[in-house]
């Protein structure tokens, strides 16, 4: 019996031992009920009172030893285990972060936000209103009746005989003279449309940022001192500005203003065509009409009014030569800014 449970141990050390052993299995037939250890032991009875106590010492310690072996084992194996998910599922902490893709400003929208910086600096509040507008706040009271010739010069789009997509934001500007008394000092930016075919330099829709200052004793003085003020805020502080005569029918006199040109300082350059000048904005001092339109009597107060095209300025400032890539949102464009 005893050379039977050597044999059972011997068995059970190179099965246990053995890289690819079912520990559990190994568990059931050698310790199990129906185990080959139990077999021996159950057989016990048929030794002699003298053999049992050694051989059972035996059968114990090689139950105990097989036991030990597998516990040892298993715990072996599920450190190794664990060990190697570990290994597997690594993780650098200090791996730079995946950067979440930041959008940023159209550069039409960047450029009204500094054209609004530099006026609110100034004390402008910047007043918002309707592009659907009234025949009357686009055309009417700014000096151009029905069948003026300078309608033909903003043709825009009509919803009805009196109602029209705006073509300048001058309504919003009619509108608070309306509501306000002067001292008036507002700019009022947005879209505008004209009835325009598309082209490099031209759109159905473009954006405007137009300003009026009305009190008592304005002059061109003024006019001239803010305008040269934006100008050095948006093109640097070494720009000068100069005035052309002009017409519009709701300012007189009324001025283009070019500004010296900001990439050669006025020498000559392939962006200010050789000209040293860049043409930038119209404006004028209010016609005496538009303010007599909208309650305030001009002998009283007077007033300048300017408008600048946001596209225009955007072009200039970033160097573009068509206009169309502004609206048609190509990613390779955008990024660039
Ligand atoms: C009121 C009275 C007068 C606004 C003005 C211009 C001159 C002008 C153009 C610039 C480029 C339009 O975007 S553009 O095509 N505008 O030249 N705008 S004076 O004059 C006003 C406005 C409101 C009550």
């Amino acid at each position: 019996m005893k050379d039977k449970l050597l044999k059972i141990k011997q068995e059970a050390e190179e099965a246990l031992h053995a890289a690819t052993a079912d520990l559990e299995e190994l568990r059931v037939r050698y310790l199990g009920k129906k185990g080959e250890l139990t077999a021996v032991t159950r057989g016990m009875g048929a030794l002699s009172p003298e053999e049992r106590p050694a051989i059972g010492a035996l059968a114990n310690e090689i139950r105990a030893y097989i036991e030990g072996e597998i516990t040892r084992l298993k715990s072996e194996r599920e450190a190794e285990a664990k060990a190697a998910k570990l290994r597997a599922e690594r993780l650098d902490v200090t791996m730079p972060a995946r950067l979440p893709a930041v959008g940023k400003r159209h550069p039409l929208a960047q450029t009204q936000r500094d054209m609004e910086d530099i006026f609110l600096g100034m004390g402008f509040t910047i007043v918002d209103g309707p592009e659907v507008e009234l025949d009357y706040y686009n055309f009417q009271a700014l000096n151009m009746p029905e069948g003026h010739p300078a309608r033909d010069t903003q043709d825009t789009f009509y919803i009805t005989d009196k109602i029209l997509l705006r073509s300048q934001t001058s309504g919003v500007q009619i509108r608070t003279m309306e509501k306000t008394k002067p001292p008036i000092r507002i700019i009022s930016p947005g879209r505008v449309y004209r009835s325009d075919e598309v082209d490099a330099t031209h759109s159905p829709l473009f954006h405007q940022v137009e300003g009026l200052v009305v009190d008592k004793g304005i002059t061109m003085g003024d006019l001239r001192g803010t305008l040269l003020a934006f100008a050095k805020g948006l093109f640097g502080s070494e720009t000068r500005i100069r005035f052309r005569p002009h017409h519009f029918p709701y300012t007189e006199p009324s001025a283009e203003v070019d500004v010296s040109c900001f990439v050669c300082g006025g020498e000559g350059c392939r962006l200010c065509k050789n000209e040293g000048w860049i043409e930038v904005l119209g404006c004028g001092m209010v016609h005496p009409n538009v303010l007599r339109g909208c309650g305030i009597d001009p002998d009283v107060y007077s007033g300048f009014a300017f408008g600048i095209g946001i596209e225009r300025v955007a072009m200039l400032k970033y160097h573009i030569d068509d206009m169309r890539l502004f609206y048609e949102n190509d990613l390779r464009f955008l990024q660039q800014f």
